[in-house]
């Protein structure tokens, strides 16, 4: 067959640089990318090591948000490099189902030792979004097996993000992540607890808030709200992340964890807190239930647990849900809970993990986060006053700006702004009316300093 006037493949390819044009290009639906755009002015990162990528020009790029929030460490680890193709050379699968590897026992332990005490049991996923479809799976067959059958709503909170997956996007509350996609799973949402523009909170916003103006923690009420709605007799379970990174970096005030924690255990609602980007270091700790100080009954995880080498989640959970579906399966022989992905716990993922894990604990990467912090707080915050910033948020190595929006278009400056960052070689995240920065946990204060005032240079020349 004569393939040569067929639209994917051009004979004229120069095969030493990627193609890029429209056809080639449009064989990819690309995820959450305006395709149209990408393919116009294709932005292709062809290598990368340490903080920096190299795009298909040669052109350095700093990783201003550690890939997707997940490579903390730096790209190009040996030690992660080594551990997965060995595994793929050892035992590249091996079924999911009924059978194990040693791997997956070992990454485990690793990350219960990792966990607030309590959460003792984990549950491997192949990313983010399952983790969270998997805990509200949980959580309704917990309670079903206990003889709760009816607890079944789940509440997320506004401007929470959980993922793509129908029950992720249930109790998300980022509209434009739902509104295409109809009927979902029983929800309902908790008030976001993202302070008023110009409130340029450094850290956890005050309990009392700002002159009686902003309930801080007194937020954690509205779940009293739903509660009386409801009616903790037909609640599963409250699901939010400790400080919201897709939303723009939203910090919880202070105590808020807290009093979730405490309606939730007096109301008899289990708690997930979804730490798929505050775990394993960008918060200071090995998770944000450590840093803040409040463990839930279920934590999900993803992302940073492999630093992104290798897709990874799961779900660690208390020993008392573990152990009720134990006592509840029925014959040794019957399996105990009728869920599981052909990938959770691959065994090369697994290797990445316990590459990743260890190497997180050598280079005590979450302390280094922690001395990090205030000098990463101290930077973003130069930023106050400069043109369009109208708040800007932060905890651990996350920060999250608010742009003032353009007249009807509130996504258009974070684009231009992240766009014009790119050309100067840096990356950093824009979504919705934000932009936002999560360094990785190797960068220097230099490195630093010039994201910083390059985003200030940026937003100076911006229209
Ligand atoms: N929960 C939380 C809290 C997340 O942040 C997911 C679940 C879903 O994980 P997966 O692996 O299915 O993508 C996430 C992912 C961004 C951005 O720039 C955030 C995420 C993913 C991609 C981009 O805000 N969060
Ligand atoms: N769809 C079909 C037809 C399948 O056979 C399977 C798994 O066997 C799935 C979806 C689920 O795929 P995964 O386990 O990778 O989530």
């Amino acid at each position: 067959m004569d393939m040569s006037d067929h639209p994917h493949v051009d004979p004229t390819a120069d095969a030493t640089r990627p193609r890029t044009d429209a056809a080639w290009l449009a064989a990819h639906w690309m995820p959450y990318t305006g395709n149209r755009d990408f393919i116009a002015a294709p932005r292709l990162l062809t290598s990368a090591k340490g903080a920096y990528y190299t795009d298909a020009n040669g052109k350095q790029v700093f990783d201003g948000l550690s890939g997707l929030w997940c490579t903390g460490l730096g790209h190009g680890r040996d030690e992660i490099t080594r551990a997965v193709a060995q595994q793929m050379a050892t035992l590249d699968y091996s079924p999911a189902f009924q059978f194990g590897h040693p791997l997956s026992f070992e990454l485990a332990n690793a990350i219960v030792e990792r966990m607030p005490a309590g959460l003792e049991h984990v549950f491997f996923t192949g990313s983010g979004s399952e983790a969270a479809d998997t805990s509200l799976k949980m959580a309704r067959a917990y309670w079903r097996t206990k003889g709760q059958g009816q607890k079944t709503k789940l509440i997320g909170r506004v401007k929470g993000y959980h993922g793509v997956n129908f029950g992720g996007i249930s109790v998300g509350g980022l509209v434009a992540n739902r509104k295409l996609f109809g009927q979902g799973v029983d929800a309902d949402h908790l008030q976001h607890t993202q302070p008023p523009m110009g409130s340029f909170y450094k850290g956890l916003p005050p309990a009392e808030g700002n002159g009686g103006q902003w309930p801080g923690a007194a937020l954690a009420d509205d779940l009293l709200n739903l509660i009386n709605l409801h009616d903790a007799s037909n609640i599963a379970a409250v699901i939010v992340e400790p400080f919201a990174g897709s939303a723009g970096v939203v910090i919880p005030p202070q105590g808020y964890l807290q009093r979730l924690r405490d309606i939730c255990t007096a109301h008899n609602i289990l708690l997930i807190f979804d730490e798929v980007i505050s775990g394993f270091g960008r918060s200071g700790g090995w998770t944000g239930a450590e840093v803040f100080g409040v463990t839930p009954d279920i934590l999900n995880f993803a992302k940073q647990v492999t630093n992104g080498t290798q897709p990874l989640g799961g779900v660690v959970v208390k020993k008392d849900i573990y152990d009720t579906f134990m006592a509840a399966g029925g014959p040794d022989y019957m399996l105990e809970f009728p869920h599981g992905y052909t990938y959770s716990a691959h065994p090369v993922a697994c290797a990445a993990g316990i590459a990743s894990m260890k190497l997180l604990a050598q280079e005590g990467a979450p302390q280094r986060v922690r001395e990090l912090a205030p000098y990463f707080e101290a930077a973003v915050h130069s930023l106050k006053g400069v043109k369009h910033v109208a708040d800007i948020r932060n905890f651990g190595l996350a920060a999250g700006f608010s742009i003032d929006p353009l007249p009807g278009e509130p996504a258009k400056r974070p684009y231009d702004i992240a766009m014009a960052m790119l050309a100067k070689g840096f990356y950093v995240r824009y979504g919705g009316d934000t932009i936002q920065l999560a360094p990785p946990f190797i960068s220097t204060p230099s490195e630093i300093d010039r994201l910083v005032s390059a985003l200030g240079e940026t937003l100076l020349a911006t229209a």
